[in-house]
């Protein structure tokens, strides 16, 4: 099957495969290469039954230099989307961890995408990359990073030895992902992820119970245009592109009191309650309430396909679908 680009096979790598975003990237991207050329690689998690059954695995520990040339070179890899990270919360709760997976494991990978001549790195990034001294509202591309997460401070590592890398010819992209909602995996240890949480609460007990204020807007994003994101950046035309690893990326934004709205208005007995969990709420302070995106659209044609209401009528419809038939 010929890549989108250049006109033969491409051989995808793509590590954190086991997680929110890699689990439904993996299948999305064996569609447009052929199951056989995209190769899914996770470690401490295992990977989704239907992504080993799919398609070449294996496990991956990114902290070591050795194991990551050694898969690029024996899968004959050319290009990567590098997944594998700790989140927000957890990386507060296990910072040697963070750092080793983090920001070794974002070096390695480059080092060895460098050594082994891979075409492109696709290095995923945050919102997680601003300080509370960023603007809040439609935060501009190109500000101050000075974020006060570990998570975050990470993200700003990769954007800037990406841009390092892509100074010693490795050609190195991503965009600053919102928080993600998906109902494919459960929900991790992120900030953003009562926004997951809360669908799963409301099919299966009617209920929730925030972590974050009811006024705590963040920007957030539905997988499907999370990953298409991912994928159009990577097609998109190099000669076009005047940022790198670091592009905003928007879909909407949204309260936990605003997305508890929209699931009464469908499940009218939903309820919610607030227990505030000071370390993800003063995560959450330091994030923006929306970004600004030009840069995306304006080089790569960047667009959401999902609103706010498509998105959760999407998820109830799947998560109910999921989670069995005594939730339909
Ligand atoms: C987190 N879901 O909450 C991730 C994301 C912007 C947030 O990076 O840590």
């Amino acid at each position: 099957m010929a890549d989108a680009i250049g006109g033969r096979v491409d051989r995808i790598l793509v590590t954190g495969a086991a997680g929110q975003i890699g689990s439904d990237l993996v299948p999305e991207l064996r569609k447009i290469h052929g199951n056989d050329n995209v190769i899914a690689a996770g470690h401490v998690t295992p990977l989704p039954e239907d992504i080993r059954a799919s398609g070449p695995s294996m496990t991956l520990d990114v902290r070591s230099y050795e194991a990551v040339d050694r898969a690029i070179k024996e899968h004959g890899v050319t290009v990567v989307y590098h997944l594998s990270s700790l989140l927000s919360a957890l990386a507060e709760a296990n910072r040697p961890l963070a750092y080793a997976v983090n920001f070794t494991g974002n070096f390695n990978l480059l080092e060895a995408s460098l050594a082994n001549r891979v075409k492109r790195v696709n290095l995923p990034s945050s919102i997680a990359v601003f300080g509370a001294d960023a603007p809040s509202i439609n935060t501009p591309n190109d500000v101050p990073l000075n974020p006060t997460s570990l998570y975050g401070v990470s993200k700003v590592y990769g954007e800037t030895v990406g841009a390092y890398y892509r100074h010693l010819g490795l050609d190195v992209r991503g965009t600053r992902l919102p928080g993600i909602i998906s109902w494919k995996t459960e929900p991790t240890a992120g900030t953003t992820d009562y926004a997951v949480a809360i669908f799963y609460g409301a099919i299966k007990e009617g209920r929730y119970t925030c972590y974050l204020r009811p006024d705590t807007a963040l920007p957030m994003m539905y997988m499907p245009d999370a990953i298409r994101s991912l994928i159009l950046l990577d097609q998109a035309d190099a000669s076009r592109l005047v940022h790198s690893a670091n592009f905003n990326l928007h879909a909407f934004s949204f309260t936990p009191e605003q997305i508890a709205r929209e699931i009464q208005a469908r499940m009218p007995d939903f309820q919610i309650d607030y227990e505030i969990d000071p370390l993800r709420q003063a995560i959450a302070d330091s994030w923006p309430d929306s970004i600004d995106d030009t840069p995306a659209r304006e080089e790569w044609d960047w667009k959401p396909q999902y609103d706010l209401p498509d998105m959760v009528d999407d998820m109830l419809g799947n998560l109910k679908a999921k989670l069995g038939s005594q939730y339909s």
